[in-house]
């Protein structure tokens, strides 16, 4: 007969799963957007982003309402590297009249209590940070506020449902001159729970309460909290479990007497878990419990998109005071049997929620004092509008400078003629040579050009390295290498013999005469090769072709890459008469109309201009935005003082920079617990390629983690959130500076035509425009926002310079056997 009643309760473990499959689908409602509105399972985001790590220090005061006692403590936690703190506490009734009263009596009970404590502490005198443990369903935007959902368990008080009960808390201390408390934070005791064991296990990741009421909380990806903006990072959440099944989910398994004991209670149909309060405590409610926590875990070890990989993982959770024994058991048992990868480990918290509460507080202390001071490192990269403007109008300044003779010598922005006169015209063909030599790869190029109808061009090349040894040897070395180079490829594609026509894009700073000659003014990016800066790179390539003696070839032309890449475009696009580079280097050239080129003869026509903008603000002119990291970036770099706009804008120096901060910030101690490791001191370690991986969107912080580990850097979720927005920092600070100075050249395209608006196309290349997921984007913004009377196209040049360096080569061909070269 007792068996009968009994058996109904008894729930095998595939009901079990079934029902830990019905939570999960519960947390996904409560989670999601579009479901959250209905969800019987809120799962409420908690504002605790991260958990405690050894530096919270201080005193606090701590609140714990809602469980079958009030608390108030005092809490002291030492920043001794050992993670110990001291708790005074003292326990308060919560009369019935007080617990069903109204609101204002219950928070004047409240405030009273607290005033007693700090009486009895002698605490009155101090302003002291408090968290307030409140136990019950609350809404949050932030931390320091909760908009309560509903009362449960004994609360039945008026008049405080839908409204902030830290503005009520608030309202009650201001009756108490002699208080002064700051509210810094309002945690559900299951929060409070896991930052109390979290203190202690920094992997305790789950916070649960059986007692009076039950609830579970846990840190989920922020990716997957459609509530709450961003995805960077981790937030608890508040499940408020208790309310699983008032959807009817759990009806099939709820029997009379659960249903006679909800009705008998303060809440029918509501948080069907009866709890011990109101009649004796009954099976289901400890089955339930069971399977919510296994459920929970399972959810936390195995996020929908990885279930398939069932990685060990060790959870801990906290079960609240009133657990028995036996029952702490069979739970454990139970989650054992339902979740078996999962290594789960029980922590009972030692001080309740109270001391939680305070990390809660003190954690919130940290991150707020941590975002104020990063705000301030970071502020320096910030670029305001007006500031912006004043850059593009200073670079327009430079390029008249670059172009009028008697201001061409000191021109920092050197505007070097190139002697390409005109964008392709469809009429070139011929089979070219091109080499394309100072990006990340050095690359030879053969070209074959169709004209006419079936104009088209096709193209075979080869990657070469060029060793560091070579980039900062001798220059008779870098050429015999370049040459070597090319007699592989002509090798293997068996083309030693044609005396081809060749053009060479070189992406240097070079002072031309004319279309095949071209003098190196400087070297810049990784490059230092002797005895060539003032030679004509022309003639040594010639030069080392002859000391070869194994063909020969016809160096047509000699290019920038940024003109190359404005000719690729340009064979597509005819209105393409821009060509920028954010690569390795940042360049930029445009089609100048010859009456405002001083330097060379004549008036007609146009001619492309290399501007050589790296060097924009060598003359100090820029100096006022310029960071302590970007003079140490400089002062660390092959060619101090020089190519200041490169510097702060490209990507052979984006990711020092980043390094740069990191080590500032770490010195602060808000990084990597302040400990500057060799990783972090190596040099050119992290580079740009980092930045792009880290500021993908949606990347989650386990993968900028994974990241950083690469470099030998031992995050916390925390320190990889603050990596993440240096590298948006740096990276967005150098896209506005590019996009500053192209607006200057726009606009000045804009002028030299006479029209009010203009349209026009950017050929644009280079591994940082091309591969950083931000770059391009705030670039173009930039020169929109700059620039308002252009329409700016912007055209990725997908085959590079080379085939620039040919079409222009063929180009030169064609004029030269025209005979009007
Ligand atoms: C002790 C915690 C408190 C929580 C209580 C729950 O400090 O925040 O509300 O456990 O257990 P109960 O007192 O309801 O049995
Ligand atoms: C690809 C071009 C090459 C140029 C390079 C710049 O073909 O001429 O130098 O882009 O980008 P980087 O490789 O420096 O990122
Ligand atoms: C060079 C330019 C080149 C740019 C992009 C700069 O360092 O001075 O000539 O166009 O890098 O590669």
């Amino acid at each position: 007969q007792v068996d009968r009643y009994l058996y109904q309760l008894r729930l095998s473990d595939d009901v079990l799963l079934d029902v830990t499959a019905r939570f999960q689908a519960e947390m996904g409602k409560g989670l999601a957007r579009d479901t959250s509105p209905t969800a019987a399972v809120k799962m409420l985001p908690s504002f605790v982003r991260s958990l405690p790590d050894g530096s919270e220090k201080g005193d606090f005061l701590a609140l714990d309402l809602g469980g079958s006692q009030f608390h108030i403590h005092w809490v002291k936690e030492f920043d001794d590297g050992k993670q110990s703190s001291q708790l005074e506490s003292k326990s308060y009734p919560t009369p019935k009249e007080v617990m069903q009263g109204n609101g204002a009596e219950l928070f004047d009970y409240i405030a009273d209590c607290l005033s007693d404590f700090m009486e009895t502490k002698n605490l009155k005198h101090k302003k002291l940070p408090l968290g307030f443990t409140f136990s019950f369903p609350c809404k949050q935007t932030k931390l320091e506020e909760g908009v309560l959902l509903a009362w449960t368990k004994h609360f039945r008080v008026r008049g405080v449902q839908d409204t902030d009960v830290v503005s009520s808390l608030h309202r009650a201390l201001q009756k108490h001159q002699d208080i002064d408390v700051d509210v810094l934070a309002l945690v559900n005791d299951t929060v409070g729970t896991m930052m109390t064991c979290g203190y202690d296990d920094q992997r305790c990741e789950v916070g649960l309460i059986i007692g009076t009421g039950t609830n579970a909380c846990y840190m989920e990806e922020m990716r997957h909290i459609d509530l709450v903006e961003g995805d960077e990072g981790r937030m608890c959440i508040n499940t408020e479990w208790g309310a699983f099944g008032d959807d009817g989910a759990l009806d099939d398994l709820r029997t009379e007497f659960d249903r006679e004991l909800d009705l008998g209670s303060l809440n029918p149909g509501k948080q069907l878990d009866p709890g011990p309060h109101c009649h004796s405590r009954n099976l289901l409610y400890w089955v339930k419990l069971y399977i919510c926590s296994c459920a929970l875990l399972l959810w936390i070890v195995y996020p929908m998109e990885t279930k398939r990989t069932m990685p060990q993982r060790p959870v801990r959770a906290d079960e609240g005071r009133l657990c028995p024994a036996r029952f702490a058991g069979r739970l454990h048992r139970a989650v054992g049997r339902l979740v078996p990868a999962c290594e789960v480990r029980f922590l009972r918290s030692r001080g309740g929620s109270g001391r939680g509460a305070a990390v809660v507080a003190a954690v919130a202390r940290r991150l707020a004092a941590q975002r104020r001071r990063l705000h301030t490192a970071l502020a320096a990269l910030l670029l305001p509008p007006a500031i912006l403007w004043e850059l593009r109008d200073k670079m327009r300044a430079e390029l008249e400078h670059g172009l009028k003779r008697e201001t061409q010598a000191q021109a920092t922005v050197k505007m070097l003629p190139t002697f390409v006169r005109g964008t392709p015209d469809g009429t070139e063909k011929g089979k070219f040579l091109a080499l394309d030599l100072g990006g990340t790869n050095f690359r030879v190029l053969l070209v074959k050009i169709k004209s006419g109808r079936r104009r088209s061009v096709q193209m075979y090349n080869k990657i070469f390295a060029i060793p560091l040894e070579i980039m900062q040897g001798t220059g008779e070395e870098l050429f015999d290498h370049i040459v070597q180079c090319l007699a592989d490829f002509l090798e293997y594609m068996g083309i030693k013999g044609a005396r081809l026509p060749l053009g060479f894009t070189f992406s240097f700073p070079c002072r031309q005469a004319s279309i095949d000659k071209g003098t190196l003014v400087g070297w810049t990016k990784g490059f230092k090769a002797t005895d060539c800066e003032g030679e004509d790179v022309v003639d040594m390539l010639r030069e080392a072709i002859r000391r070869r003696n194994e063909f020969d070839l016809d160096i047509v032309a000699v290019v920038n890459d940024t003109v190359g890449t404005m000719m690729t475009c340009g064979y597509e696009d005819p209105n393409c008469e821009i060509g920028l580079i954010a690569g390795t280097g940042t360049n930029v050239c445009y089609m100048e109309d010859m009456k405002n080129i001083e330097i060379v003869e004549g008036n007609e026509g146009k001619m492309c201009i290399n501007t050589e903008w790296g060097a924009f603000g060598d003359n100090g002119c820029i100096d006022y935005i310029r960071t302590k990291y970007d003079r140490e970036v400089d002062e660390g770099s092959l060619n101090p003082g020089k190519q200041r706009y490169e510097k702060m804008t490209s990507g052979m120096y984006l990711g020092e920079i980043v390094r740069q901060i990191l080590i500032d910030l770490t010195k602060q101690g808000l990084l990597f617990r302040g400990h500057i490791s060799e990783s972090l001191r190596k040099k050119g370690i992290f580079e740009t390629k980092f930045l792009s991986q880290i500021e993908r969107d949606r990347l989650a912080l386990p993968q900028v983690r994974h990241v950083l580990r690469q470099l030998g850097l031992d995050s916390t979720c925390e320190d990889s959130i603050i990596v993440k927005e240096v590298c948006a920092a740096v990276s967005t600070r150098a896209a506005r500076l590019c996009g500053a100075g192209l607006a200057a050249v726009v606009e000045k395209k804009r002028e030299n035509q006479g029209v009010e608006r203009l349209q026009i196309t950017v050929g644009a290349d280079g591994t940082l425009y091309k591969l950083h997921p931000h770059f391009s984007r705030i670039l173009q913004e930039t020169v929109k926002e700059l620039a308002p009377q252009c329409d700016v196209s912007f055209m990725l040049s997908e085959d590079g310079s080379g085939k620039g360096a040919a079409l222009i080569t063929a180009v030169a061909k064609r004029l030269h056997n025209v005979g009007q070269k």
